[in-house]
């Protein structure tokens, strides 16, 4: 038999310059606001920073604080339809707490390795 699961301390660690927007917070509509964050997935957390002068800025650093932080657990992932936004290559992150994300970069290959990561960040944590 295959050995089950290795265990690592970030099973799924990842950062990079995204551009995010709410469009729905407890279950509730809200106004778009596209920013470009700096976005860390760690573990089943992903955390956004406001980015300054595009992605220089590290997220432990001094002038990064986390502006909003995700838990993935029980959340999912799909591609925006088009209804949901005008731009390429958008993630559309839901989560149990009601709250809808959309993710986006210009760079499509950016966008799918995102995708990936966050499934894969989901089902990891899905039994929590
Ligand atoms: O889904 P919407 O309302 O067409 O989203 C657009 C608006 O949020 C727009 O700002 P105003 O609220 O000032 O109209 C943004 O500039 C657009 O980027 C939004 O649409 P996209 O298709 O880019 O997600």
């Amino acid at each position: 038999r295959p050995p089950t699961s290795v265990s690592t301390p970030f099973p799924s660690e990842k950062c990079g310059v995204l551009n995010v927007t709410k469009i729905t917070e407890h279950g509730k509509k809200v106004r778009k606001n596209w920013t470009s964050s700096w976005t860390v997935l760690q573990g089943s957390t992903l955390l956004f920073a406001k980015s300054q002068g595009g992605g220089t800025s590290w997220f432990g650093g001094s002038q990064s604080k986390p502006e909003f932080t995700v838990d993935l657990r029980g959340g999912s992932v799909e591609w925006a339809s088009k209804d949901k936004s005008s731009k390429k290559h958008v993630i559309e992150l839901k989560t149990r707490q009601g709250t809808e994300l959309l993710i986006q970069s210009e760079n499509d290959g950016v966008v799918s390795e995102w995708f990936r990561m966050l499934q894969d960040a989901i089902s990891t944590h899905a039994w929590e």
